[in-house]
């Protein structure tokens, strides 16, 4: 059996390599950003509303993209403002769409059976589905979306908000501190001739499976107290109690003084 040693050894290398957590190399950009303001899902990008948000700019052929993603303690939110000539809303001939693909198991791996993705298009459609068992995206039977997109000067604005842990087993299952893959993908179709799907990070493609170079979101930490219950100081219920004990220390003193005179 002394031949076997050497395969032993060599499945044992190869299964700790797997363990080593720098080898699921994602792309290096990491979004991680804590509000304590959730923004207004109306399809407009409002510099203060997204002022907290992790951001990303990247190129398109119609000029440039910025991508924003922060979390409270409920929601994923997501916006990009896209340089774009057109809102295209004509119903499954030529829609813009901004689609989240997740990497919910942080494996690299490929994007695979069970796996969430998310999207708002024109005309405000949302979406809220997973990777089948054929490898098609289907519509989950829980929908756990909200999105709405509109056009502002020559940018289309989308923002989409995905609860953190919806319970749904076809959707990412977040907890803070806790990194999930994630790829862009912008579908484009300014006229019939011109379809573009863009991508960030850019050299992902649309059609790859790997999840190899896709981008990290960290699920922030909450940076605002948890106020419920005890609030700075006495708790509500202690200090009751010691106003009722000093109620009955002067009723009893009231009493000794009345049986002294
Ligand atoms: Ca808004
Ligand atoms: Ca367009
Ligand atoms: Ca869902
Ligand atoms: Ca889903």
């Amino acid at each position: 059996m002394k031949y076997l040693q050497p395969i032993i050894l060599s499945i044992l290398i190869f299964s700790s390599l797997l363990l080593i957590p720098g080898i699921k190399a994602h792309d290096g950009t990491t979004f991680e950003a804590y509000t304590t303001n959730a923004p207004t899902i109306d399809g407009v990008i409002n510099d203060d509303e997204w002022a907290d948000a992790s951001t990303a700019t990247f190129s398109i052929p119609e000029g440039e993209v910025t991508i924003y993603v922060m979390n409270d303690r409920r929601y994923l939110y997501i916006a990009a403002k896209v340089a774009d000539n057109t809102l295209d809303e004509v119903v499954n001939v030529a829609l813009d769409i901004l689609t989240i693909d997740f990497d919910g198991r942080h494996d690299g791996q490929e994007f695979n059976v069970g796996e969430d993705t998310i999207s708002i298009g024109a005309r405000n459609r949302i979406g809220d589905g997973f990777v089948g068992p054929g490898l098609d995206i289907l519509d989950d039977s829980q929908i756990d979306v909200d999105g709405m997109v509109s056009r502002i000067g020559n940018f289309n604005h989308f923002e989409i908000s995905h609860p953190i842990d919806s319970g749904d087993a076809n959707d990412i299952a977040g907890d803070y501190g806790k990194t999930i893959g994630a790829r862009f993908l912008f579908f484009d179709q300014s006229g019939s001739d011109n379809a573009v799907i863009s991508v960030f990070p850019v050299g992902v493609s649309a059609e790859d499976r790997s999840q190899r170079l896709w981008a990290d979101i960290v699920i922030a930490n909450p940076t605002d107290d948890d106020s419920s219950g005890s609030s700075g100081g006495f708790p509500i219920t202690e200090v009751g109690i010691i106003a009722v004990l000093l109620g009955w220390a002067a009723y009893f003193g009231s009493i000794i003084r009345k049986r002294r005179n």
